[in-house]
C-alpha cells in the first residue's frame, strides 16, 4: 500500500476544525481510488465523533477544485430534496466539512488535495450482497438517487474524468497499451486480450444508442458499486449514496449495469478461483425490481430495453480497464499483490460470459419488472 498519504496526513489533520480533540486517524474502507482515513475525535463527556478524511487520487482526478464544486453542488441539491421529502439530511446525503481556510478542500505541501465528510453512523458498507434483500436495498437507493437528480442542472457539472464510461475510448486506450506492452506482460494474458478483441463491436452499442438519440443523457453516479451505498444498520435500507466523485452526465443503464457487475455474484472482484465467479440471476432479478422501484417510473422504454447491455458493457469495460492497468504497470487501481489487476480482469470476463449465456433470461427479467 502507498505510504505517500501518511507523509502529509498530519498536515491535513491540522487543516480542519473537527470540533473536538483528535484521538487518531486510521486507514479505512476498500475503495480502489482515494486514500481514505477514519478520524476519531473525543468531545468532553460525549461519545467519540468520527469523520472521513480523504486524499483525492491525483492519478484519477486532475482538477480537485472542479471535483469539489461538483460534490458540493450535488450534496446541497440532494440535501434540499431530502428535506422537502421529510428525510434526515444528516444521514441521507453527505456533507462537505470545509477546512479552516474556508476553501472547498485542503492542499498539502506536496500538492495532495484533501477533503472531510462527517461519518454517517449506524450504517454498514458491504463488500458483497449478504442477502438478496440487502442487494435490493442498494438498488432502491441508487434508483432514488437517479430520480432525485432528475432536475439537477447538468450544465453546472464538470467532467471529473473525461471519457469515463466511453467504452470506445477505453478500448482505444487498451489497444495503445497493448501495442506498447512496456512491461512485456501481454504474453501473460493472451486469452483475455482475445476476449476483448472478439467484442470490439459491443463496445459501441450504448454509445451508439446515445448518439442516435435513443438513450437520454442524465445526471448519473457512474460508480454504483455496492460499497458506495451506506445501509442503515437497523432498518437494512440503503440510506445514503456515497463516492460522488464521478457524478456527472451519463447513462442510467450504466448505473444499473455497474451495480450488477459488482454485486450480482458471490465472489470478490479479484477472486482467483473462477469456478466461484458466477452471475446470480436471482440477484439480477431483485436488483432490477428495486432499482426501477427507486427510479419511480423515471426511465424510458428504451432505457429498460438497454439494461442488460448496461450490465454487460459495464462489466466488459471494467475488465478492459483492469487489463489496461495491468499492461501499463498497475498505476490507476490500488493493488496489494502481484497480478491483482489480471485476476480482476478475469472475474469480469467470466461474468460477461455468464451474461452472454443467459442473455434471454436477463431480458425476460427486465420485461417482468417493466411498468
Ligand atoms: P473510493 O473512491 O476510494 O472508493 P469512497 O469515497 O468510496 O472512496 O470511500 C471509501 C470508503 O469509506 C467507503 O466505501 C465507505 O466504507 C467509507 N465512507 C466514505 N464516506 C463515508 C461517510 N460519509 N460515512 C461513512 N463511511 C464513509
Ligand atoms: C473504482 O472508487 P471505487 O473503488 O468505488 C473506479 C470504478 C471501478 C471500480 C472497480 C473513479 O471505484 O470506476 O468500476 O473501482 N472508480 C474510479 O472496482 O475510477
Ligand atoms: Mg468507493
Amino acid at each position: 500500500m502507498s505510504v505517500e498519504a501518511e507523509v502529509t496526513l498530519q498536515e491535513a489533520l491540522e487543516a480542519f476544525d473537527f470540533g473536538a480533540p483528535l484521538v487518531g486517524a486510521v486507514r479505512y474502507g476498500h475503495g480502489h481510488i482515494n486514500d481514505t482515513f477514519c478520524v476519531h475525535t473525543q468531545p468532553d463527556d460525549e461519545p467519540c465523533v468520527r469523520f472521513i478524511l480523504q486524499r483525492m487520487s491525483a492519478q484519477a482526478f486532475h482538477h480537485p477544485d472542479e471535483l469539489m464544486k461538483n460534490i458540493i453542488g450535488v450534496t446541497e441539491f440532494l440535501g434540499e430534496e431530502i428535506r422537502k421529502n421529510g428525510g434526515d439530511r444528516s444521514r441521507e446525503a453527505m456533507e462537505v466539512l470545509r477546512p479552516k481556510s474556508g476553501e472547498d478542500f485542503f492542499t498539502d505541501s506536496k500538492g495532495g488535495a484533501w477533503r472531510v465528510y462527517p461519518f454517517i453512523e449506524g450504517t454498514h458498507c458491504l463488500q458483497s450482497a449478504d442477502t438478496p434483500e440487502l442487494f435490493a436495498a442498494s438498488g432502491r437507493a441508487f434508483g432514488r438517487f437517479q430520480k432525485m437528480l432528475q432536475k439537477f442542472p447538468a450544465e453546472t457539472l464538470f467532467e471529473t474524468i473525461p471519457h469515463f464510461h466511453d467504452t470506445e475510448d477505453r478500448l482505444k486506450k487498451f489497444k495503445e497499451a497493448l501495442a506498447e506492452d512496456k512491461l512485456g506482460r501481454a504474453k501473460n494474458c493472451q486469452p483475455e486480450i482475445q476476449f476483448i478483441l472478439d467484442r470490439e463491436e459491443d463496445c459501441s452499442v450504448c454509445l451508439k444508442a446515445l448518439r442516435d438519440g435513443i438513450l437520454p443523457l442524465r445526471v448519473t453516479h457512474n460508480d454504483t458499486k455496492l460499497n458506495n451505498v451506506l445501509i442503515d444498520a437497523e432498518s437494512g435500507e440503503g440510506i445514503c449514496v456515497i463516492d460522488l466523485d464521478t457524478t456527472m452526465p451519463g447513462l442510467s443503464v450504466n448505473d444499473f449495469g455497474d451495480s450488477i457487475r459488482f454485486g450480482a455474484n458471490h465472489s470478490a472482484e479479484d477472486e482467483k478461483d473462477l469456478s466461484k465467479v458466477n452471475l446470480d440471476v436471482e440477484l439480477f432479478d431483485v436488483y432490477t425490481e428495486a432499482f426501477l422501484d427507486g427510479c419511480g417510473g423515471a426511465l424510458t422504454d428504451a432505457e429498460l430495453d438497454y439494461m442488460p447491455w448496461g450490465a454487460k458493457l459495464m462489466t466488459l469495460e471494467c475488465g478492459i480497464r483492469f487489463l489496461t492497468d495491468y499492461l501499463v504497470g498497475d498505476t490507476y487501481f490500488r493493488t496489494s499483490r502481484e497480478d491483482q489487476n489480471l485476476d480482476r480482469t478475469r472475474t469480469q470476463f467470466k461474468l460477461v460470459s455468464d451474461m452472454e449465456a443467459r442473455w434471454e433470461e436477463l431480458k425476460t427479467i427486465v420485461n417482468k419488472h417493466r411498468r
